[in-house]
């Protein structure tokens, strides 16, 4: 008896162990597994297999996780899990960072799921509805964030192309359909609300997003629920479907297909091919089919009834309800495989699927369970290993750290499924140290991220788009700058630098002489003859000549720099045939520098596009005048050095004697204008006024701006040649403007916002969109044409739409510029007008640079905003036609005029004079200090220069 009973009891495990035995992947299996997953996983990824692979590595548009930032309120929907849930969800930034969620959870019957597209839809915008009037929202325009968790192809955020359905749906007309016009349709059907559509995600993205809020490792979303799929950050250039290769983008594995091209027959087991044929989907989601809890209670029933018919089970008695597809939940397995269970409660489930057994039988289909269960675990473990080991082998790591954010009913309440999940992936992928963080908010909450980042990706024009009141604010800040600025105690910190300049007026006409100018540091540098002669009236010729300043000249050593410059003035004066004159010289450089006198420039920082060493902390006029001397082949006097803004004000002061302001925006940005002498306390007396240059440019250096700069601003900065450094010029002038709207189409284009998606090597390329550009597409004729030749030469092929779009966001950028000039203009005008005591100011501010003469509605921007912010105020704008060397050589002229006038006057510096020296009255070496200057010994005509300006 007890060996016909062990005999029996020993076949039966032999059969059992047979029909298990399949499930049973042992780990050279599982790393077969895993190494097609691989190559599927690679597949997916090429332009070349689109249409084929299994694995269809889907592009999501979604090109960043969370960084806290995302602020503000969202509907989010998220179906296609096991419940469809409506979400309101309020996000907060900063120190509140918080997001607070309300939803509903709403049925969706089966003969929806499996009904029309249109009764679907209108189911869901139904229970949308439900929710709106629930939470008194109805009349609230919201963003709405879309969780549809089925193979979508997208061209944008906000559009999806269902490639079609997975899991328990069957909706007809929907495949091949852009769910989200199908969601606005149906919404403008009901007409009752409307609704702004931004993002539609799929549920692993919602998962990675929702996890990344809180760890912003979390690069890869799973979800083991009633489907099964993942999803990870991607590098572009990995990603052939979608051009371009910085950056990352969220690729949505699909995985479910695998195995749709039979790479994985060997280890399907007749009970998935029953459990196939009888899906929805037939020779679909073939690996899904094996993993995911939709299937998992099919594959249990299928076993068991062939245990059953074999005789193994329930006495071989089948069961009407053990007939019946579907009967045999995911959730029964959790509960029978659960350790807490009792074998009695076991029983008790089987008996309430009317499957009557022993004990045995219970033992017998937890086992069934287990393998089943474990056997899936295991499988998206491989899956799982084979999208590590690809990641971490595409950034060339020995150990790749990351976080998987999960979620799913499988993982979160069958008893083992997570645990055997995480050991597979362990022993597979051993390189990588995985942290799984179990998704609580579900993916409603990483839609609504999306939706804030899509709609901010929007929002961001809009954080270019500053209101007055954000204007008048900037002002109001750059005012206090101004002050810190002129203060001899918060100079040093100032990041207003407010640089006292040694000119104390503008020409009043009866200037005369014959001068050189130099001009360098703007788009070209110039060398001009200025001869200024007072026949009838005072005229002024000019003959100029433009050198090339090579990059490596403007990038290598200083010495060599001045040699350069030295050079070309030679050349000049060959040409001139003046090299036997030692006329006086205006040098016009147009960077920061500090100066105790007119005839000497320490250079503060370099800008812009210079980088030469050696020169920072150095006098240019003493660097320059070394390099003529060691030329010998001419003499030449720098009598001063002046910033390009002072050579514009001087320059327009020449034409109109009310100019007070000189503005330069072009390569660079700054301003300058004449101010009390008692307000500038890094220079002693009281009387009269001198030009102070602002530097304007380095204004915000000290964060006063971070709550106006945007990403791209951070972007330019952190890619210039002066990062942390003159952070208002790179928001406004010319040599970032042009960049910064590149920036903008790159994220854009990557957020398939701009030619569908499509994002070339040259658009890629910094520099290559440059400023003339935003001048030439915001020409109002012909500028979209010109849109067009400018963005097919970039290789985008950019549709109508596209060259609209891309207008739109040179006009943001351009404008905000003009804008913030304004702001700062304005500052400069109220002191003007409160210098003066007057009600209303009367002043003409003389301008130059390339965007302000070449940019079509810059000006005229410009001039409107300064008027709107500083109402009381008559400003005359006069362009600068002839540049600053004008002004140089009339800085130098004045100084001529009023030696004459006034023979012997001087005043002293304060700033960065040692008491010695002020005892002493300056340095020796070959140029004494302006402040020390008594008139009688110097050579003649320096004396009269100094003292004219004294
Ligand atoms: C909860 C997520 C949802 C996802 C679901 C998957 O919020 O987007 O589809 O998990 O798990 P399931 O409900 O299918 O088990
Ligand atoms: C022309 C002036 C020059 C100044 C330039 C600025 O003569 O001193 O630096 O304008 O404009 P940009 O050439 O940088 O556009
Ligand atoms: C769908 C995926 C989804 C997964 C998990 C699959 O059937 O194709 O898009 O992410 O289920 O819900
Ligand atoms: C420089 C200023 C100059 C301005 C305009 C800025 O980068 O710092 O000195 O006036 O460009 O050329």
């Amino acid at each position: 008896m007890v060996t016909a009973v062990a005999r029996r009891l020993a076949e039966r495990r032999r059969r059992l162990d047979a029909v298990l035995a399949p499930f049973r992947l042992s780990p050279h299996a599982l790393r077969q597994v895993k190494g097609k997953m691989r190559r599927e996983l690679e597949r997916g990824l090429r332009r070349d297999m689109q249409g084929t692979a299994t694995v269809k590595m889907l592009p999501t548009y979604v090109c960043g996780t969370p960084d806290g930032t995302e602020r503000g309120k969202f509907l989010a929907l998220d179906l296609g899990g096991t419940n469809f849930r409506v979400l309101l969800v309020k996000i907060r930034s900063g120190r509140r960072k918080s997001v607070r969620m309300y939803n509903k959870i709403f049925a969706i019957p089966l003969e929806i799921m499996q009904g029309t597209g249109e009764e679907l839809f209108d189911h869901i915008v139904q229970c949308i509805a439900e929710f709106l009037e629930y939470m008194g929202i109805k009349g609230a325009r919201l963003p709405l964030g879309f969780t549809f968790s089925f193979p979508c192809r997208q061209a944008s955020i906000d559009k999806g192309t269902l490639v079609g359905w997975t899991k328990g749906f069957k909706a007809t007309d929907c495949e091949g359909e852009d769910v989200v016009d199908m969601l606005r349709e149906a919404i403008k059907r009901r007409n009752e609300f409307d609704l702004d559509i931004v993002a539609v995600v799929n549920d692993t993205v919602g998962t990675m997003m929702t996890c990344g809020y809180e760890d912003p490792k979390c690069e890869i979303g799973l979800i083991a629920g009633t489907g099964s799929n993942v999803c990870y950050m991607e590098d572009m250039k990995n990603i052939e479907a979608v051009e371009g290769n910085e950056g990352k983008m969220c690729i949505n594995t699909e995985w479910g297909g695998f195995g749709d091209n039979g790479c994985i027959d060997d280890i399907r087991t007749e009970y998935d091919r029953e459990v196939d044929e009888g899906s929805l989907n037939p020779g679909k989601q073939r690996y899904e089919k094996m993993t995911s809890g939709m299937y998992l209670g099919e594959i249990v029933r299928q076993i068991v009834i062939d245990l059953t018919t074999q005789g193994l089970l329930f006495r071989g008695q089948i069961s009407e309800s053990l007939r019946k597809r579907g009967i045999f939940e995911t959730k029964f397995l959790s509960q029978i495989e659960s350790d807490r269970l009792a074998l009695l409660q076991v029983r008790r489930i089987l008996q309430q699927l009317g499957l009557d057994g022993t004990c045995e039988d219970s033992i017998v289909v937890k086992e069934v369970c287990g393998a089943v269960s474990t056997r899936a675990a295991r499988l998206c473990g491989a899956g799982l290993a084979a999208l590590l080991d690809k990641r971490r082998e595409d950034q060339g790591m020995q150990r790749l750290e990351v976080t998987v954010g999960v979620d799913g009913t499988l993982y979160k309440l069958h008893p083992h499924f997570s645990r055997v999940l995480r050991e597979t992936v362990q022993e597979l992928a051993p390189q990588c140290d995985v942290t799984f963080m179990l998704s609580e908010d579900g993916s409603g909450k990483g839609a609504a991220l999306i939706t804030a980042v899509a709609k901010r990706l929007r929002q961001y024009l809009y954080a270019m788009r500053l209101s007055d009141e954000t204007l008048l604010d900037v002002m109001a800040r750059f005012r206090r700058e101004m002050k810190n600025g002129l203060s001899r105690d918060f100079n040093p910190t100032a990041t207003v630098k407010m640089l006292p300049t040694f000119v104390r007026s503008i020409p009043d006409g009866s200037e005369k002489g014959d001068f050189i100018a130099l001009d360098l540091g703007g788009s070209y540098f110039r060398i001009l003859r200025v001869k200024v002669s007072h026949e009838k009236r005072q005229t002024v010729q000019m003959e100029t000549e433009i050198y090339n300043t090579p990059e490596d000249i403007m990038h290598g050593s200083g010495t060599r720099l001045f040699d350069h410059v030295a050079e070309c003035l030679g050349d000049f004066m060959e040409k001139q045939q003046i090299k036997d004159k030692k006329l006086p010289v205006g040098f016009t450089f147009s960077f920061p520098c500090r100066q105790s006198k007119l005839d000497e420039g320490i250079l503060i920082t370099w800008t812009k596009r210079f980088k030469a060493s050696g020169v920072e902390g150095a006098d240019v006029v003493r660097l320059l005048s070394r390099a003529i001397k060691k030329r010998g082949d001419y003499d030449a006097d720098i009598m001063a050095v002046v910033n390009d803004t002072v050579g514009t004000m001087m320059t327009c002061g020449f034409d109109d004697q009310r100019c007070e302001v000189g503005l330069i925006i072009g390569t660079g940005t700054n301003a300058c204008y004449m101010e009390e002498l008692r307000h500038i306390e890094l220079v002693e007396g009281d009387e009269g006024r001198m030009c102070v240059n602002t530097e304007w440019g380095a204004f915000g250096d000290d964060g006063s701006l971070e709550d106006i700069r945007t990403e791209f601003d951070r972007e330019i900065d952190r890619g210039s040649l002066n990062p942390g450094k003159q952070l208002f010029e790179k928001m406004v002038s010319g040599l970032y403007m042009g960049e910064l709207v590149r920036l903008i189409l790159v994220k854009m284009a990557k957020e398939g916002l701009l030619f569908e998606g499509r994002i070339t090597p040259e658009l890629l390329t910094k520099g290559k969109f440059e400023t003339k550009h935003v001048s030439a597409i915001e020409k109002s004729k012909e500028g979209l044409s010109k849109a067009k030749e400018i963005l097919t030469r970039l290789g985008v092929e950019p549709s109508h739409e596209d060259c609209v779009a891309v207008q739109h966001v040179c006009t943001i950028v351009s404008f905000r510029s003009a804008n913030l000039v304004a702001a700062t203009l304005g500052a400069i005008l109220c002191q003007l007008r409160d210098n003066k005591g007057v009600g209303r100011l009367r002043t003409t501010v003389g301008v130059d640079g390339s965007l302000y003469k070449m940019h079509p509605q810059y000006a005229r921007r410009l001039h409107k905003t300064t008027r709107r912010l500083v109402p009381d105020s008559d400003v005359r704008f006069l362009l600068s036609e002839s540049g600053s060397g004008k002004g140089a050589a009339m800085v130098t002229a004045v100084a001529y005029r009023l030696a004459e006038q006034h023979p012997g006057q001087s005043h002293r510096v304060v700033l960065g004079e040692s008491p010695k020296e002020r005892e002493a009255g300056g340095e020796e070496g070959e140029t004494p200090h302006l402040g020390g200057f008594q008139g009688g010994d110097l050579p003649s005509d320096r004396r009269v220069t100094l003292a004219m300006l004294g």
